[in-house]
């Protein structure tokens, strides 16, 4: 294995790009929109590791860069309470050559058990087949008030640690103090943090810089990257704050 995620002792850069599945095509130009174009940058810009549904690693994954298999995922269209169900299986993540494997819990969900109980399964399954887990913790459904709040972040980075995650996935709470808190809370669980929408990039580039300070693990993003105009030179700033 390239990257070992399960005992990390560098700081990661992850290239996301789940979004065709989470969002649509609406996230997506004409040259973003190729899962081969997003391969070739996530090469070319030195990132530590791509996240994709198993489709797009079938048909589109070369060995280019280790790989995260997202095991789950839901699309926007359906409304309601969220869920987000298995897709895919740990073992069939392996033969495709993952590294390690992505979940979201929706904690605070009406379907939280279902989930809870799902990652507990698969966390079993990865360590039998030594793939690292990333857990996507988010926070959502109608009994979560602000989802962006820094207590309700914590408590899922908290959440991760409880569930055994080699690393969450997590929002920034926007302050460093806040992300350093959810980091504590996280104890041996590295924390990742997420991209987020596209924002300005001096914007984003400040904001990367907060969350290295915090003591972040590091980043998982895709928007910022390749929305961007300029996506190669955007990645090598983060590689640059995030080495
Ligand atoms: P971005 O950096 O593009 O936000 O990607 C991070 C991510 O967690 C993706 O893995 C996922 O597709 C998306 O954000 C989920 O976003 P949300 O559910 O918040 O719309």
């Amino acid at each position: 294995m390239k990257n070992n995620f399960k005992n990390l002792q560098k700081n990661i850069l992850l290239l996301a790009y789940d979004q065709g599945l989470e969002h649509g095509p609406i996230d997506f130009n004409s040259q973003n929109i190729d899962p081969g174009y997003i391969l070739n940058l996530g090469q070319k810009a030195n990132f530590d590791g791509i996240i994709l549904q198993k489709g797009v690693a079938e048909k589109y994954w070369n060995n280019q860069l280790p790989l995260i298999i997202k095991l789950n995922g839901k699309t926007k269209l359906r409304q309601g309470e969220p869920l987000s169900v298995q897709v895919c299986s740990v073992k069939e993540a392996k033969e495709l050559g993952a590294a390690a494997v992505g979940y979201t819990i929706y904690i605070g969900s009406e379907f939280e058990p279902v989930m809870l109980k799902e990652f507990g399964r698969i966390e079993q399954e990865a360590e039998e087949l030594g793939l690292a887990v990333i857990a996507w913790m988010y926070p959502r459904g109608k009994s979560i008030k602000n989802p962006a709040s820094p207590e309700i972040i914590a408590y899922a980075a908290r959440v991760g640690l409880e569930l055994g995650a080699d690393c969450v996935k997590i929002n920034y709470p926007g302050s460093v103090k806040d992300l350093a808190w959810a980091i504590k809370a996280a104890g041996r669980t590295k924390v990742l943090v997420a991209g987020g929408e596209k924002l300005p990039e001096k914007e984003f580039i400040a904001q990367v810089k907060d969350i290295m300070s915090a003591g972040a693990a590091g980043l998982a993003v895709g928007r910022n990257v390749w929305q961007s105009e300029n996506p190669i030179e955007i990645a090598q700033i983060l590689r640059e704050i995030i080495n």
